[in-house]
Formats: structure tokens, C-alpha cells, sequence
């Protein structure tokens, strides 16, 4: 077993996103056929990703869950070809994806749920000793955009991922396999985004490694002037990257691996 996430990811690490569905908000289906996710897995770990999160149900607004059999269908073949030589994280809140890709080399289990999902899977992160991502979302993807509401959108993001880790411990996963995520875009409007970016200080404070994933987000794309947009612009990825660093944030979950990596080495690089 490896040691502690944050010796694992150290500050700042990016994770590549392989979607292996049809229907993605941001890569549009590029790696929904087999050969074209590995080959993507294989660029990001070349362009200096520290491992890729493979995912076959997708989570954007308004998506439908993906039954488990299909699930499998997308995401194992990618593994399996892929045979442990890129490390992987396994996008999936599925007790039985998880096991199948923790069994094929998978190193870290993304829950958008935060252990809310499965019942299961808990238990498998805890036995296989995989390290994990614990993220807060209000709702659930079909509906999440309806109307979030928040007092104090920090304060409840914090309080959430303070109430699952201390879950998930209690389920058996040690504390130094986890990470959390104030799930940027799930539940949120683009000025409760903001205000969680500029706050990302207080879940940093909880004591974990915090991961972001930003990138793409139709937030950044609507505070740009377009009030329909579905993504956002790489420019405004790489800023809000940048900006999640200054605030704490460890590792990125990113499409454009090459970008990222190169803007959060010069952001690194300035002494603080
Ligand atoms: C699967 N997925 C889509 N967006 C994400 C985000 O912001 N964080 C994490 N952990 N997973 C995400």
C-alpha cells in the first residue's frame, strides 16, 4: 500500500479527465470508443498528468444514471487495455465499478456522492486500501441546477465534508487516503461557484488535501458574458485553476493536461 495522499499528489498534482460516455458536457463523447480513451489516458500521463480519472456515467447537469451493466461496458475495456501502465483513478459512486477497477490498477475512487450513493462502497475502499475523493454536491445531477439554495455556501460546503470524512473513517478508510472536493458545478449557481473559490481557504482548513475540478465549468463560461453556455474557455479554466491554487488547492481535475500543468509550474513557482 502507498502512503499518505498528499505525499501521493503533492501540491500541485492534475488529474487528466478520460469520460468514456457519450454525452459529456465538456469533451462532447471524444473518448466514449475504447481506443480513443486509452489514447487520451496515454497523452495526459505524457503531458505530465499525475494519473487520469476514468468515468462511464456522466455527471453534468441534467444526466440520466447509467445502469451498472453499461457502466462496466465503457469503463473496464479502457482498463484493461490500458493494463496499470497510467495511474487511474475510477470516476464512479458504484460499489461493483469500483471493485473491477480497483481489481484492474485503479489507485483512487471518485465519489461524487461522498459514500451517499452505494452502501457498498465504503467497504471496498476501505478493504482494498485505494485512496479516495469525497465531493459535495446539493441534489443530484438530473436536478442539481433547480434553484440551489445556500445561507452560507462555504460554511455548508465545509460542514458536509467534514460530516462524510468523518463517515468514511468511521467506515474504516484511513484518513490520510482522503481528499475532498467542494464540487464546483454540482448544485451551485456561478455566483455561489465564485464565492466557494474565493473561500476555498476554509475547506482547505479542514486538514486534507482539497481537489477542484474547475475546468471546462459552464460557470466560467457564463461569468464571460454568455448566459446559456453549457462549458467554458481554457483561458478561464487555466485562471480559476491558478486561483484554486493561491487558495490551498493540491490536485486539478483538468481536460488540457499540458496547459494545466504548465500554468500551475509557474504559479509554484512564485515564492509565498
Ligand atoms: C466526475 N466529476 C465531474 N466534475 C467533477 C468535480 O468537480 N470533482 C470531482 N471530484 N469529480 C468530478
Amino acid at each position: 500500500m502507498s502512503g499518505p495522499i498528499e505525499e501521493r499528489f503533492p501540491r500541485p498534482s492534475v488529474m487528466g479527465v478520460v469520460n468514456v460516455t457519450p454525452d459529456s458536457f465538456s469533451d462532447g463523447g471524444v473518448n466514449f470508443r475504447t481506443a480513443d480513451a486509452v489514447a487520451s489516458a496515454r497523452r495526459m500521463a505524457e503531458e505530465g498528468a499525475a494519473i487520469v480519472d476514468v468515468g462511464g456515467e456522466s455527471t453534468r447537469p441534467g444526466a440520466e444514471s447509467v445502469p451498472l451493466d453499461e457502466e462496466l461496458k465503457r469503463v473496464v475495456p479502457v482498463l484493461e487495455e490500458l493494463g496499470g501502465a497510467v495511474p487511474v483513478s475510477i470516476d464512479t459512486a458504484k460499489a461493483e465499478v469500483a471493485r473491477r477497477a480497483i481489481d484492474l490498477g485503479a489507485e483512487l475512487v471518485n465519489d461524487v456522492t461522498a459514500l451517499r450513493g452505494d452502501p457498498e462502497l465504503a467497504e471496498i475502499v476501505a478493504s482494498s486500501g485505494a485512496y479516495l475523493c469525497l465531493m459535495h454536491m446539493q441534489g443530484e445531477p438530473r436536478t442539481m441546477q433547480v434553484d440551489p439554495t445556500y445561507e452560507d455556501v462555504a460554511a455548508e460546503v465545509a460542514s458536509f465534508l467534514e460530516e462524510r470524512l468523518a463517515f468514511a473513517v468511521g467506515a474504516g478508510i484511513p484518513e490520510e487516503r482522503i481528499c475532498l472536493d467542494p464540487g464546483f458545478g454540482f448544485g451551485k449557481t456561478v455566483e455561489q461557484n465564485f464565492e466557494l473559490l474565493a473561500r476555498l481557504d476554509e475547506i482547505a482548513a479542514l486538514g486534507r488535501p482539497v481537489l477542484v475540478g474547475l475546468s471546462r465549468k459552464r460557470s466560467l463560461g457564463r461569468i464571460l458574458g454568455d448566459p446559456d453556455a453549457t462549458t467554458g474557455p481554457l483561458s478561464a479554466s487555466l485562471a480559476a485553476a491558478v486561483e484554486a491554487y493561491e487558495r490551498g488547492a493540491a490536485i486539478f481535475r483538468v481536460h488540457d493536461v499540458r496547459e494545466h500543468v504548465e500554468a500551475l509550474t509557474v504559479a509554484a513557482a512564485v515564492p509565498r
